[in-house]
């Protein structure tokens, strides 16, 4: 847990080797200041653990739930199929078809459970960690004031010209 309070969002990936991509959604929620967990829930692997997690995460007090997966990637799938909180599904970049066979296997949802899909790898394990705050801070002022100015310091990170770089 990276925060005092309860954690309000779980990060949740199929591997070991999925944290590399899944790392940047949870420091942009550390960087919010979002309480909470990472914790590997393999499909595949670990089924049991999968569903005890999805069907307890609103129970312990999870808000939204953010899922990692590679290849085959049924864990975000599977986990909006127990749990009715908000999944996002971040399509890991596998070796094999560069992410597309994860993109694909967590887009494609049939109608009635959704998993918001995000791009694949590090831009999406980031938009996903953003999104969370977004829908997380409709109901935290102080938080929407951090998402702001967040926000706010990207933009003016953009320079009005380009330059040459060294
Ligand atoms: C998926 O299989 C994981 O999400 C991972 O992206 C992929 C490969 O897992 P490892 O063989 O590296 O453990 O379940």
């Amino acid at each position: 847990m990276s925060h005092s309070e309860s954690p309000k969002v779980a990060v949740i990936m199929g591997s070991q080797s999925d944290w590399p991509t899944m790392k940047h959604a949870s420091e942009i929620l550390s960087e919010l200041g979002i309480a909470h967990n990472s914790l590997i829930v393999s499909a595949h692997r670990t089924p049991d653990r999968l569903v005890s997690f999805s069907k307890s995460a609103r129970s312990k007090g999870y808000k939204i739930i953010i899922a990692g997966a590679g290849g085959a990637a049924h864990l975000p799938g599977m986990t909006a199929a127990f749990t009715p909180l908000p999944v996002f599904g971040v399509p890991i970049e596998s070796k094999a078809l560069s992410g597309q066979d994860s993109l694909l296997s967590i887009v494609q949802m049939p109608g009635g459970i959704p998993v918001g899909t995000l791009a694949i790898g590090k831009p999406g394990a980031i938009n996903a960690a953003l999104l969370a705050a977004s829908v997380l801070a409709l109901t935290d002022d102080a938080l929407a004031e951090r998402l702001d100015a967040w926000r706010q310091a990207r933009t003016d990170a953009v320079a009005e010209q380009p330059v040459d770089q060294p």
